[in-house]
């Protein structure tokens, strides 16, 4: 089971925001992305709509063509970063695929940070780097934006295992938006029974 909360704090004002979040759940897959548009304000905010719409339109059980085929249609454009997930519902096995400057990190018994690609989606991206793990009872997967510091040992200063995912995703963004960007923080917790 997966409960996940997505919390968006945009910069400038609640109709206008850059960052993005997307989930798509279906009976073998839970799928997840954020998104964050360079820039942020009305601008950003057509193409972060836009870049939903196209993945909503052109699902595919390959995380790297999904992202490719994003490239593809926003070429050009004034680009975005993300971080993609998909986990499989039957085996638990966790694929990742980021790009650019937005974190994706996993809490549990081994916490691991996910490494993104360097580029800009719809502008350069390089040959992708996938990333596969299983994920155990309790983990707790993190994506959030670059209005969050990318490094914060969040283990210190949390208790996350008894609160809920939009009680963390709150937190976060509410203890650590640095106030200069758009915040996002999308919270995962999976859970092994059913
Ligand atoms: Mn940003």
């Amino acid at each position: 089971m997966i409960e996940y909360f997505t919390y968006i704090k945009p910069l400038i004002n609640e109709d206008e925001c850059g960052d993005i979040c997307l989930m798509l759940d279906s009976e073998d897959v839970f799928f997840a992305a954020l998104i964050d548009v360079l820039g942020h304000g009305k601008e950003a905010q057509i193409l972060a709509l836009r870049s939903i719409e196209i993945i909503e339109n052109n699902y595919f059980d390959d995380i790297q063509k999904i992202v490719d085929v994003l490239h593809e249609k926003i070429n050009r454009s004034r680009g975005l970063v993300g971080s993609f997930v998909q986990i499989n519902k039957k085996t638990a096995e966790l694929t990742y695929l980021g790009v650019g400057n937005v974190s994706g990190i996993l809490l549990g018994d081994n916490n691991h940070r996910f490494v993104n690609k360097e580029g800009i989606i719809g502008q350069n991206i390089s040959r992708h780097r996938i990333e596969k793990l299983v994920l155990k009872d309790k983990d707790l997967i993190l994506l959030y934006s670059d209005g969050i510091p990318e490094k914060i040992n969040f283990k210190l200063n949390d208790d996350f295992e008894t609160k809920s995912a939009k009680i963390i995703a709150r937190e976060i963004v509410d203890n650590y938006s640095r106030g200069n960007d758009d915040s996002t923080c999308f919270v995962l917790k999976f859970s092994s029974q059913n």
